[in-house]
């Protein structure tokens, strides 16, 4: 072989174990069976409840009607729970269900959304449940804040002393107290002053926006030190961040968080604290599809310098290691998914959430199945599908190519109002793997649907 032909194949064998690592390791964006934006992660009893605004598919605006509900205990399964509100539950919403916060206060759970409202008015509602899955319910019929056309992307945040604080805007971020009903404002609405020091000086010369603030605001504080991290400009949008001993300023700006990348316009910030670690959730237009207005959340876990800042980020592959397993002898659903290829969220009212298989091999993988030492011998899947024979679901582990534990053959039941629970016998698996389930079909699109599954001893 010449030595231009040795590089060309060395190129090619690096190139194939990138695109291969990338495939086994790829966790971000972290939901593929839907365009997300915007996250809202709430930590509740232990849990990550990540709310999430929602790009219509195919859309070339921001075609925004609802907001979702995802949930993991381990940062790498989600588990889907479809639409938990949508701006047609508040009387006076017209249009865009943007960026939401949602948080809880005594057993209570608060969603604070920006809509716009019947007269085009931009405004900040509150909905409020008793279960963070909602339902929740507009309790004031009107918008909580009605203050100007810069009324969106709120953040709310208790802090220890008991006192609530809602802050958002475009194209300067405002601040107000709310009462402990958390319904209700204490007080004026105050503005943060938009100065250079404050907020970062912006590159491109904009008299409206002298600063790298632009939207997207998020409260968060760690040894007692505040920090507002905020989507800045200019277009594209990167993530910066300033710092403060207390929530209401004065703001020192402390950089650039996350620089712009990953073909989306916009980015939003949302931080949690769950089990020792720091998280980052933001979104980019990384799924196939993706651009502005398409977008998809991702995650990374966040480091702190000793003076309190934040180390740099950048957008990364995320994170493939699980911090916990999942247990198959209890009904897992088949919208809890760590990965996902051709596959589409979807929801009725037989079944609640499922998915559907768009196209033959599309499949899903849940990472850390653990069968222990007893091992599973029997499989069960709740499945259904409109075509007449030759559809069927392989469950297979470590991989999409890797050993084969069952071909469910999928009977036709009709539509997704209608539904089988197939079972069927497997060699004795034991230990921890990935669980992959395939999807095959001769059909041009949706082979099939699938609820939920289990494994028995
Ligand atoms: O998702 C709609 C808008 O785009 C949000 O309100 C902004 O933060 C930006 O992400």
């Amino acid at each position: 072989m010449k030595v231009k032909e040795v590089k060309v194949s060395q190129y090619l064998l690096i190139s194939c174990l990138v695109l291969f690592s990338r495939i086994v390791l790829a966790q971000n964006p972290i939901i593929q069976t839907a365009y997300t934006a915007d996250p809202a992660p709430m930590v509740y009893n232990d849990k990550v409840y990540l709310y999430t605004s929602h790009d219509e598919d195919g859309s070339t605006w921001f075609t925004m009607n609802d907001w979702r509900l995802y949930t993991t205990e381990d940062m790498v399964n989600w588990t889907d729970h479809g639409s938990v509100l949508s701006f047609r539950d508040f009387d006076w919403g017209k249009i865009n269900a943007w960026a939401p916060q949602c948080i809880e206060r005594d057993g209570k759970f608060y969603m604070y959304v920006p809509i716009t409202d019947r007269n085009n008015q931009n405004g900040i509602g509150v909905a409020v449940s008793d279960s963070p899955y909602g339902p929740f319910i507009d309790p004031l019929g009107k918008p909580l804040i009605s203050n100007s056309s810069a009324d969106i992307d709120p953040t709310v945040f208790v802090d220890d002393d008991g006192q609530a604080y809602l802050m958002w805007g475009n194209p300067v971020c405002y601040f107000a107290k709310l009462n402990e009903d958390m319904v209700s404002l204490d007080g004026e609405v105050g503005q943060f002053p938009n100065t250079i020091e404050s907020f970062g000086k912006r590159k491109a010369e904009d008299p409206k926006r002298p600063t790298t603030y632009e939207e997207g605001p998020w409260l968060y504080k760690r040894n007692n030190l505040y920090y507002l991290l905020f989507a800045a400009g200019e277009l594209p949008e990167h993530l910066g961040y300033s710092t403060s001993d207390s929530p209401t300023g004065p703001w020192k700006y402390q950089g650039v968080l996350m620089p712009a990348e990953g073909r989306s316009f916009t980015n939003h910030p949302g931080i949690i604290d769950y089990k020792g670690k720091t998280y980052l959730f933001y979104h980019n237009g990384g799924l196939p599809g993706g651009s502005g207005f398409t977008r998809s959340v991702a995650v990374e876990e966040i480091k702190f310098n000793e003076d309190g800042t934040i180390v740099p980020m950048k957008m990364t592959e995320g994170i493939s290691k699980s911090i916990g397993s999942i247990n198959p002898f209890v009904k897992s659903e088949a919208e809890m998914i760590a990965w996902s290829e051709g596959v589409k969220a979807k929801s009725n009212d037989v079944v609640g959430n499922f998915i559907t298989a768009t196209r033959d091999d599309a499949y899903t993988k849940v990472v850390g199945v653990d069968f222990r030492e007893s091992g599973a011998t029997k499989f069960t899947a709740r499945v259904g599908t409109t075509h007449n024979g030759g559809v069927s679901m392989e469950v297979r582990l470590g991989s999409k190519e890797g050993k084969l534990l069952t071909t469910i053959k999928v009977p036709l039941t009709g539509g997704d109002d209608r539904w089988v629970l197939v079972d069927s016998e497997i060699e004795k698996t034991t230990g921890v793997h990935d669980l992959y389930f395939v999807f095959k079909g001769k059909a041009p699109r949706d082979i099939m649907y699938f609820d939920y599954w289990l494994f028995r001893k």
